[in-house]
């Protein structure tokens, strides 16, 4: 058999993963999930053909949404997250101690079963009893809850059809109103090369809200351009997470020197984000 999956998410740029067998498929009301067992990058699951994660690399992606932002607040108690239906973000959240209730907000129920089932190697955290799972769209959910969250990640899709509004500055301002004082929140943020514009803007938005706003990334080789970045959006730096001890269990991508890392931008990119800093 010779079955490649090729996602097409920029007109300009294609990724191809050989695919060993599909082992689940189907469209819900909101999307198509495909859940396909590859070479090299093991389970993958795509939300309308876009990769979302792989077995293999997720855990660029996985710790570092979750860790800069979690270090960075003193004990982090309450969490939410916003999308992340396969589960990823969540095991991570959950080796905190200090984490008493994490919200899982995600709207397509489906990720929530498919990926459970076939995705054994995130330890099945919906098991935990910390965990609360709410099927429904994140801004309502917002709108109630200011205030409320020491931490919140969003851990999306692209900006594309139903989640365009996951990148708003309407939903960034309501992502911040539902922080606590001194609560951090990180967002999957796109590609620095790829999507400059998008992220000036969210950046100017960002910039509007919290005193220390940041741009950082992670290397994920089946995502397009083999990276992925993230807003760090906050009142405290994300500098207060670097001397603190890492949470129970095993990292395998976040280290000191990653962390630190993370936040040294390409010249190009530098300058874009400098551009926007200017400008306000
Ligand atoms: N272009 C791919 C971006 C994927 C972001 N979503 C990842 C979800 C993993 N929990």
């Amino acid at each position: 058999m010779n079955l490649w999956f090729t996602e097409i998410l920029y007109g300009f740029f294609q990724t191809s993963l050989r695919v060993r067998r599909v082992l689940a498929e189907e469209k819900t009301p909101y999307q198509h999930i495909a859940i396909l067992d590859t070479d090299f990058f093991g389970r993958v699951l795509t939300l309308d053909n876009v990769i979302q994660l792989s077995e293999r690399d997720n855990m660029g992606y996985h710790e570092m949404l979750t860790h800069v932002p979690m270090l960075a607040v003193e004990n982090p108690r309450r969490v939410l997250i916003v999308g992340g239906g396969d589960g990823g973000t969540l095991q991570q959240v959950l080796r905190y101690p200090s984490v008493e209730e994490v919200v899982i907000c995600e709207l397509d129920r489906r990720v929530v079963e498919l990926s459970r089932e076939h995705f054994p190697f995130f330890g099945d955290p919906w098991s935990d009893p910390r965990v609360r799972l709410i099927i429904r769209d994140a801004f309502a959910f917002l709108q109630e809850n200011p205030g409320q969250f020491d931490v919140i990640l969003s851990d999306t899709t692209d900006p594309i059809g139903m989640a365009e509004r996951l990148f708003s500055d309407e939903f960034y301002r309501l992502m911040v109103n539902s922080l606590t004082p001194g609560g951090a929140a990180a967002t999957q943020c796109e590609q620095m090369f790829f999507d400059v514009n998008l992220i000036q803007r969210i950046y100017q938005t960002a910039r509007k809200l919290v005193r220390h706003p940041a741009y950082y990334y992670a290397h994920v080789p089946s995502y397009p351009g083999g990276v992925i970045g993230f807003m760090y959006v906050s009142n405290v730096p994300w500098t207060n997470g670097l001397d603190k001890p890492y949470p129970p269990g095993e990292n395998r991508y976040l280290n000191p020197q990653i962390h630190r890392a993370a936040f040294a931008l390409p010249e190009f990119f530098r300058r874009a984000l400098e551009e926007v800093e200017q400008a306000s």
